[in-house]
């Protein structure tokens, strides 16, 4: 009797826990096929910690670094996948994705920074890492070093051959002028819902935008949504509609990654009409609500965001490459004497 107690007892126990386990766990997405958790472990140890300390000092140089990564590999993985295609210089081949208007405004410096890890990686373990994996784990350091939170990123990416044309660029992008059903319904078509839309908008938490990206809002009509103070200051910033120049996104704390940003939709402080439309729209408004007052929620829904954005039509296996170099395709491998020379040179520049 007494047995058959405790035991149903400690049944209850173990049912319970393993179930608590369940759901958290349940939440974090598993690697698609071809991804592991720790696809380098055996063949480059050292790959995360070399860029982690890397970026720890490039971001503390200038922490406007974190968003600039960021955002490469939120373009990279919406077009065509994650397969560093964004990276590719258009001179290698035609016109390339980073041709498009959408990624005029990313940050020079971070192809710079991509590749540069990328060297350094490859100088440790060989050519064994993919730019596009280095451009995830890259993004998810930029989170963690300016403030955000930390989790594991599913790798074994490979990179791809073919580039994305500029229309392709352009229909996989949001454009900022985009209302909450555009906004969604682009999203639903990477399979990522309400929640994981609003979470991967809070990315705007940290980073700079300029005007043109938002002057529409301010002329010839101020948009009756946005703040009259918020505005009045924008317009300083950006006294014509095509001015150059470029603001922070989240007023509050444009540096750190936290949840202000939804606290700046709730006081309709959002930059882009896809930021503040979250907040207007009564599908999502509850959720920016829940994320200004929780910022563990918002850092759970923005890693699990972040997990399915990543994994986003990747080449794994025999399919892609590992290139050489970031911004361009390897040359046709069979007694191509450019790939040789051109190996030999990255081996020289590696070494100094
Ligand atoms: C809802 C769709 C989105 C739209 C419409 C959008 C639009 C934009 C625009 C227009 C800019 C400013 C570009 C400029 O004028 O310089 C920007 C910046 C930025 N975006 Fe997004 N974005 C979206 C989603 C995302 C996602 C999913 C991420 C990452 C997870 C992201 C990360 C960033 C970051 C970090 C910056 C600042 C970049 C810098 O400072 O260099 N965005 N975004
Ligand atoms: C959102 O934008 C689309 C495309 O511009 C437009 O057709 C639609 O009416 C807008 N929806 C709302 C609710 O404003
Ligand atoms: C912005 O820069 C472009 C190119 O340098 C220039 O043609 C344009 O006049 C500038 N716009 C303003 C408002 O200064
Ligand atoms: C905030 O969200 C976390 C989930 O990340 C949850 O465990 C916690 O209970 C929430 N806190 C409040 C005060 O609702
Ligand atoms: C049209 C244009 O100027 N495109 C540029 C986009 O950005 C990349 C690199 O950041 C440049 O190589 C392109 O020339």
């Amino acid at each position: 009797m007494v047995s058959t107690t405790s035991s149903f007892l400690l049944l209850v126990v173990v049912v319970s826990s393993s179930l608590m386990f369940f759901v958290t766990e349940a939440q974090i997405p598993a690697p698609v096929k071809g991804l592991s958790w720790r696809f380098y472990e055996s063949s480059c140890p050292q790959l995360e910690s070399i860029i982690r300390k890397r970026l720890e000092k490039q971001i503390k140089d200038d922490v406007g670094q974190a968003a600039g990564l960021l955002r490469l590999h939120f373009h990279d993985c919406f077009v065509q996948g994650c397969d560093g295609s964004v990276l590719l210089d258009g001179s290698a081949g035609g016109p390339s994705e980073q041709t498009a208007i959408p990624n005029l405004t990313l940050r020079k410096r971070s192809f710079k920074i991509i590749d540069d890890l990328r060297k350094r990686v490859h100088n440790a373990c060989g050519k064994v890492v993919s730019c596009s994996d280095i451009t995830a784990i890259a993004a998810r350091d930029s989170v963690v070093l300016t403030g955000g939170p930390n989790y594991n990123v599913p790798l074994g990416r490979k990179d791809g051959r073919t580039f994305a044309t500029e229309q392709a660029t352009l229909d996989n992008l949001v454009a900022p002028f985009a209302n909450t059903t555009v906004v969604l319904s682009r999203l639903a078509t990477k399979g990522l819902d309400a929640t994981d839309a609003v979470a991967l908008s809070g990315a705007h938490t940290i980073g700079i935008s300029h005007c043109t990206s938002f002057t529409d809002r301010l002329f010839p009509n101020q948009d009756p949504t946005m703040d009259k103070t918020f505005a009045n200051n924008l317009k300083r910033s950006c006294p014509t509609a095509d001015s150059n120049n470029t603001v922070n996104m989240d007023i509050r704390s444009p540096n750190v990654f936290d949840n202000k940003y939804y606290v700046d939709l709730m006081n309709r402080q959002g930059l882009f009409t896809s930021d503040q439309d979250l907040f207007t729209d009564r599908r999502t408004r509850g959720i920016v609500e829940s994320f200004a007052k929780n910022q563990s929620l918002f850092f759970d829904k923005f890693v699990i965001g972040m997990i399915k954005m990543g994994q986003l039509n990747v080449l794994t296996g025999g399919d892609g490459e590992i290139r050489t170099k970031c911004d361009r395709r390897n040359k046709n491998k069979k007694l191509d004497i450019a790939t040789v020379v051109e190996e030999l040179e990255e081996t020289f520049s590696a070494l100094f």
